[in-house]
Formats: C-alpha cells, structure tokens, sequence
C-alpha cells in the first residue's frame, strides 16, 4: 500500500483537481476507496433511505437507484416527496436536482430530468450523472408552493 501512495498523489497531480477528465483510464486507483478522505459525510444506499429539509420542511425517501447501489455514469431514482410526518405530498413539486462533488467544487454538465410528482407523491428523476468516483450530494429543491426546502442525499460513488 505504501508504494502506492505516490502514484495516486502523482494521478491528482496530474488531473490539477479540476475533474475534466472522464476517461476510464483515469481510475487507476481502482481498489482504493476513493471516499475515505472525504471531509463530507455520506451514507450508504438502502431503498428507503429517506433525508429531512435542511429547514426541517419535507422528507424524501429514495424508493429506488437504477443502478444500485448509485455507480458512476447515468443514474435514475425514484423518489417519494413527504412531509415530515411522512404523509405523501403529491402537489408539491421537485424544482431542481443538482448533483455536486464538494471534494473538488464541481457538478456535472449534465441536467437531470426530472418528471412528475404523481398522485402518491413519487416521481423518478433521470440522468443524474456521476461522472467520476468519489463523494457525491445531491440537493433536490422541493417545493409546495409557499415553502422551499433543500434536501440532501449524499453517497460514495466507487471508481
Ligand atoms: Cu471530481
């Protein structure tokens, strides 16, 4: 393990922090986790996993991660929009989701897409794109229409 350790702080060299590169090849630390240093909490992917408003409004639980657990690349999941006593909100509305890698201050180029909330308040949101192995958040802004709330799922995406 010892000998390893310049290479992988040779590879970030190299790379600048700046997180452009996409390329497989770039993961030759592959049998290293990748989130040990991280500063950020995360949590390990469990259907029903549910994160509270960073203002105590609404609740999602993830229902389910197409793949699962989350992996690099194009992810959908499926979520339930509650309020903190767990009752469905079906009239309440997913605003944003923004993926974001706190490690190296960057999201991703690609915009997720985000359907309906349906009548049990779920709905699924597409291309939530992990382009790189690490920690990674993903703050959805949630809406009823008179109160906004960010909610927060944070996970570690293996290389
Ligand atoms: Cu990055």
């Amino acid at each position: 393990m010892q000998r390893l350790l310049p290479l992988i702080l040779m590879t970030y060299a190299t790379l600048g922090g700046a997180c452009l590169d996409t390329d497989e090849s770039s993961s030759s630390a592959s049998g290293v986790n990748q989130c040990a240093q991280s500063d950020v909490a995360y949590e390990s992917y469990a259907s029903g996993l549910t994160a509270s408003g960073e203002q105590g409004h609404f609740k999602i639980e993830l229902l389910d991660g197409v793949p699962a657990p989350p992996g690099r690349g194009s992810n959908s999941w499926t979520v339930k929009l509650t309020d903190e006593a767990g009752q469905a909100l079906p009239t309440a509305t997913i605003d944003k989701v923004f993926p974001f890698m706190p490690a190296h201050g960057h999201s991703t180029g690609v915009t997720p897409v985000i359907g309906d909330v349906d009548a049990e308040g779920k709905a699924t949101v597409d291309d939530i794109d992990f382009m790189m192995a690490g920690v990674w958040t993903v703050t959805f802004t949630v809406s009823d229409g008179t109160t906004s709330d960010e909610v927060v799922f944070a996970f570690c995406i293996d290389g």
